[in-house]
């Protein structure tokens, strides 16, 4: 195990194993398997690149041979930030057969990112594309190359010229072997590859998931959710999500021997156009994209007749959307309540119309176990609210290398708070009543407050402010910050953006109303009272909202 990730205990270890969840399998040995079991059929589709079982396994194999050759070694880090395309696939699971842990960072990721998490993980390498829409990523490659010492390589698709460290990742991932390699055997229990949680605080914490529970991640998601051969998977949403990746996701399509297909934008266009070329059967969408499709279906009128199911998580969806939509799209809508550090639920085909329609599902295995606190600690009375606390086979026990943090994240015996407010049914269906945790949740991109408060209170101009989530139509929920001037100075909405944005954020965390205000109001302790700032946000916007002059 590498050095910062934090061991399930040995007899739990131990039952995993024995009750099947862990296989002892690294990722990348199991193209391999699907090859044998799927052969000739189709697995990956990326515009008009079709990639077969059997050519996956043999790509996988020469990539990771090239990586080898390339000088990456087993506990090596990695970061990747790459676009919906087949190359994310052939990275990370090449990868994970020589036991080098790619980071997966979202294409909306920025240099304040990149820099941070590259030191944080060590990171030898950085993997990423030239351009993606307009964005210049080679350059900011070389930008955080400078700033994380640690980084030794560039790996560049669609690179102009190898020169010096940067290499051409697509030719690293397209190419047979330069020269032969022994591969080595990575240890299962070791990291597989990290993902990144956004419902935390600072800057995103890194989740080190391991092959035996990754692998059962997807595995078991995909025996939930149906996935057979017959499956044809879209990935619309950025598939280095784990919703996307692995719940059931790409991943879980592939061990099931369907069809994962790709597309870079979810806009409704790109979408339905996918649908109807590939016969698409599943999708996963955040509600905010979901009322966008269904907004276009119901405009053209479409007709998507290979569409199964949609599944929708991320964010609370209402059950009234999940009524319309199912009728819009004409199919099944499935709601999914994960997060990337592990424990998943979804609403099952067979569940009454209540619990589909009402609840946000019940846990993917049998052996996630499930606490609903009430503040002192205590389990609630059945059907009360309280904070979710969890612990599982895929739900790891600390956040890699934070052992400060993982104090209060989870407790001494290993539950990790989720920071969500759930009530329980008698069935172990669970909805998703609210949170405790300073997160803002803009329409499924999750932001930590205290991050965007560090990075505005840098700002000469600004003595004090407060993050806090406003309602949105769209989105659900919007960054607004409070903040308190220094004497003498002026400072618009606008010119916190620009300056945030040169800082290298990513756009989706960048406050879109600032409000600026004599004080920050405080608690009874002294500390900024963002429960009343909430209430005040929501107090206008209801204001807003009756007032006729605001609808239209
Ligand atoms: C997914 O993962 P993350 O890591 O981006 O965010 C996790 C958080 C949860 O703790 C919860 O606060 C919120 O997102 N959330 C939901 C929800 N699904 C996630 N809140 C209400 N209703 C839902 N259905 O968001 C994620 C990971 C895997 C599958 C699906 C979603």
């Amino acid at each position: 195990m590498r050095h910062g990730a934090t061991a399930w205990p040995p007899e739990l270890a131990e039952l995993y194993r024995t009750e099947g969840y862990w296989r002892g399998l690294p990722l990348g040995l199991l193209p391999e398997q699907w090859a044998a079991r799927y052969g000739d059929r189709t697995a990956l589709v990326d515009g008009t690149t079709r990639i077969t079982y059997r050519e996956l396994a043999t790509r996988v194999e020469s990539a990771a041979t090239n990586l080898t050759v390339l000088g990456l070694e087993p506990g090596d880090n990695l970061l990747v930030q790459l676009p919906n395309c087949h190359q994310l696939v052939l990275l990370v699971l090449a990868c994970a057969r020589i036991g080098v842990a790619p980071v997966l960072l979202l294409p909306a990721h920025r240099e304040r990112e990149l820099v941070a998490l590259g030191r944080h993980t060590g990171a030898v390498a950085l993997a990423t594309t030239a351009t993606t829409r307009g964005y210049d990523h080679a350059a900011q490659a070389r930008r955080v190359a400078e700033q994380v010492p640690s980084i030794r390589r560039l790996l560049i698709a669609g690179c102009e010229e190898e020169a010096g460290t940067e290499t051409d990742l697509d030719a690293l991932l397209d190419s047979p072997p330069v020269l032969p390699a022994a591969l080595p055997d990575p240890d299962p229990s070791d990291v597989a590859l990290f993902l990144l949680s956004g419902g935390t605080t600072g800057t995103p914490k890194v989740i080190a998931r391991t092959h035996n529970d990754y692998e059962y991640n997807f595995r078991g998601s995909a025996a939930v959710c149906g996935f057979d051969t017959g499956t044809v998977y879209l990935a619309a949403l950025p598939a280095a999500h784990n919703f996307v990746l692995g719940s059931p996701g790409v991943l879980g399509t592939l061990a099931s021997g369907g069809q994962a297909v790709f597309v870079a934008s979810p806009s409704p266009t790109a979408v339905f156009d996918a649908i109807k070329t590939h016969g698409v059967t599943h999708l996963a969408a955040v509600p905010a994209v979901l009322r966008r499709w269904m907004e276009s279906a119901e405009r053209t009128s479409i007709d998507l007749p290979s569409l199964r199911v949609v599944q929708v998580g991320g964010e609370r969806l209402e059950p009234e959307t999940v009524r319309r939509a199912a009728q819009v799209l004409d199919c099944r809508i499935q709601q999914v309540f994960g997060m990337a550090e592990g424990l998943l639920n979804y609403t099952r085909p067979d569940d009454s119309r209540w619990a589909a329609e009402e609840t946000q599902g019940r846990p993917m295995s049998p052996h996630d176990e499930i606490r609903v606190i009430d503040a002192n600690g205590e389990e609630t009375a059945a059907g009360e609210p309280g904070e979710l606390l969890t612990r599982g086979p895929y739900t790891p026990r600390g956040y890699f290398r934070a052992p400060e943090h993982n104090r209060t994240a989870f407790t001494a015996d290993g539950w990790f708070r989720t920071g969500d407010v759930v009530r329980r049914d008698a069935a172990g269906n669970l909805v998703v009543v609210g949170r405790i945790k300073d997160v803002i949740n803009r329409g499924g991109e999750k932001i930590a407050a205290d991050e965007i408060e560090h990075l505005l209170a840098e700002l000469p101009e600004i003595a004090d402010a407060a993050v806090v989530p406003y309602p949105d139509p769209d989105l659900g929920e919007r960054v607004g910050a409070f903040v308190v001037l220094r004497e003498g100075r002026t400072l618009s909405t606008g010119e916190a953006v620009q300056r945030l944005t040169a800082s290298g954020i990513a756009a989706y965390k960048l406050p879109e109303q600032l409000w600026v205000v004599d004080t920050l109001p405080q608690t009874a302790v002294g500390k900024t009272d963002k429960q009343a700032l909430r209430r005040l946000v929501a107090d206008r916007a209801a204001d807003r909202a009756a007032d006729p002059q605001y609808q239209h």
